[in-house]
């Protein structure tokens, strides 16, 4: 694994329906992220915040159904150049949410001077809706399909080339919510989904091998957007969108271990926590957590 560390907060929530997750990245550094990760060696580089502007401008005529566009555009952009500049000095971007829109500005900064990117998507929720099919109009849902080049060009073609991912190279693990439009669009696309119930049948570390091998074929980085919601909501309550029967933090635990032993990984990030709907900080623990066993740490 890289041995230089960049942290980069987004604390955007105009992705989302409940306010209050653009508190996360704070919530994480509280729950001790950087003392973490220099107590595993890292060198480890906190670039702060990128600030995000409070609007009123909700949508804009013919932005019908794309909550907050203008603004969530800006700041996935900055984010993109953010990202793309600390991997380019051969740094590993950690991204800490924030809603999951952020995702579009984090594939689109790794995937810029790449070849080929794949990623992993841990999450209870698909985000592969569009404006044409999202329910609530929340670009959260949005953003694995902007990063395969569907939706709004100002989202698929943000950081100047789209798409960011093949639909080969993205895999979805946690799933158990999924709207109509997103259920037709990944049978139609034929990414590789591990819904609960292929976890439950072949548990995480086969699903997870499996993941690994299909999103290291043939591409030279690979990311991992984890968004909280993914655990059960009885060990990860802060978040927006709860969804019961979740993958366990026990099972997210060996999950991140096995893609850390697997050598692959070059950028992560840890979404939607919102310490406004949590206990005692425990979704923003949990997120430290998962990051340390990604990352390297061991029991012995
Ligand atoms: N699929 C729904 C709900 C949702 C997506 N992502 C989250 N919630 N966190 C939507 O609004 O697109
Ligand atoms: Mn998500
Ligand atoms: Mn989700």
């Amino acid at each position: 694994m890289n041995a230089n560390i960049s942290i980069l907060g987004v604390p955007m929530d105009l992705g989302a329906d409940r306010r209050g997750v653009d508190m996360g990245p704070s919530a994480i550094r509280c729950a001790g992220l950087e003392e973490r990760l220099r107590s595993l060696g890292y060198q480890v580089r906190d670039l702060g915040d990128i600030a995000v502007r409070r609007t009123h401008l909700k949508s804009g005529g013919s932005e019908a159904n794309l909550k907050y566009l203008s603004e969530i555009v800006r700041v996935n952009t900055r984010l993109c150049s953010m990202v793309a500049g600390e991997a380019a000095k051969g740094r590993f971007p950690l991204v800490i949410g924030g809603d999951h829109s952020i995702a579009i500005g984090t594939l689109a900064g790794v995937s810029s001077a790449a070849r080929r990117t794949g990623v992993i998507w841990y999450d209870a929720h698909g985000d592969v809706n569009t404006a044409e099919t999202s329910p609530s109009g929340n670009i959260h849902g949005m953003s694995l399909a902007a990063s395969l080049g569907f939706g709004h060009p100002a989202l698929t073609q943000l950081g100047g080339h789209a798409p960011k991912i093949r639909r080969g190279d993205a895999v979805l693990i946690g799933v158990r919510s999924l709207d109509p439009g997103e259920r037709i669009f990944l049978k139609e696309q034929g990414v590789t989904v591990y819904t609960m119930h292929d976890i439950d049948r072949i548990g995480i570390a086969e699903a997870m091998e499996q993941a690994i091998a299909i999103v290291s074929r043939g591409t030279d980085r690979v990311h991992l957007s984890l968004d909280l919601d993914g655990l059960d909501p009885s060990e990860a309550p802060g978040v927006g969108t709860p969804v019961p029967g979740g993958v366990s933090l026990r099972e997210s635990l060996l999950a991140m271990e096995i893609l850390s032993d697997a050598g692959i990984l070059t950028s992560a990030e840890f979404v939607e926590v919102n310490p406004t709907l949590d206990v005692v900080n425990r979704t923003a623990k949990a997120a430290v957590e998962l990051i340390a066993s990604l990352l390297g740490e061991r029991i012995i």
